[in-house]
This record gives structure tokens, C-alpha cells and sequence, in this order.
């Protein structure tokens, strides 16, 4: 397994309908994430700066997570979750990727 980390940016005051819509993710968006080898994805929120920290556990013989900005249903998605957080002109979440420098 290979982890990855990222950070992304929550506009203020959108808490708690990230999290009312994570907890509602779509069953294809779901499928899409563990057909590219995610078995596991963890985001938590630090309230503070509104930054949500991302954690992956990629299952390193299946993982093509980078195929995924391409896929019509990751697109739709961003397209649905871009009123919530800070994104690039395509609507793809604005993504800080962080280095792993310890693991127990
Ligand atoms: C996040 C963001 C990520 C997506 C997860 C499921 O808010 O949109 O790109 O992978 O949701």
C-alpha cells in the first residue's frame, strides 16, 4: 500500500454541508475511487484555517488515481462541490500535496 496526503481549502462558513454531501457521496463516485485503487480516504477539517486534510491508502498494483481529473463522474463532482471550497478555473479542487516524512 502506498499513502498519499493533500490538502485542500474550504470556503468558510461551508462546514457543514461538505460534510452533509461527503456523507451522501455518490455511489458512482465511490465505485470510480476504489476502481482506482483507493482503500482508503480519510478528509478531516481543520476548523481553524478551513483547510481539509486528505489521506489515501492506494493500493499500489491497482492504483491509477491520476486517471481520474479525465473521468466524467470525478468532473461532475467537482462541478457540484466547487461552491464549497477554493478551485481552479476547471472547478478541480486547488490541491497542496504533502510530503510523507514519518510512518509508524
Ligand atoms: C473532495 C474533493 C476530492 C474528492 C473527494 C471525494 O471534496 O472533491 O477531489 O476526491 O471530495
Amino acid at each position: 500500500m502506498k499513502q498519499v496526503a493533500f490538502t485542500m481549502k474550504l470556503i468558510p462558513g461551508n462546514e457543514a454541508e461538505y460534510e452533509r454531501r461527503h456523507r451522501e457521496i455518490w455511489p458512482e463516485l465511490a465505485s470510480l475511487l476504489r476502481e482506482a485503487g483507493i482503500a482508503e480516504y480519510h478528509i478531516f477539517l481543520d476548523q481553524s484555517s478551513h483547510t481539509l486534510f486528505a489521506f489515501q491508502n492506494l493500493k499500489e498494483e491497482k492504483s491509477k488515481p491520476d486517471s481520474l481529473p479525465e473521468n466524467a463522474i470525478m468532473r461532475r463532482w467537482w462541478a457540484y462541490m466547487a461552491d464549497l471550497m477554493e478551485t481552479n478555473e476547471d472547478l478541480s479542487p486547488k490541491v497542496q500535496p504533502l510530503q510523507k516524512v514519518f510512518s509508524l
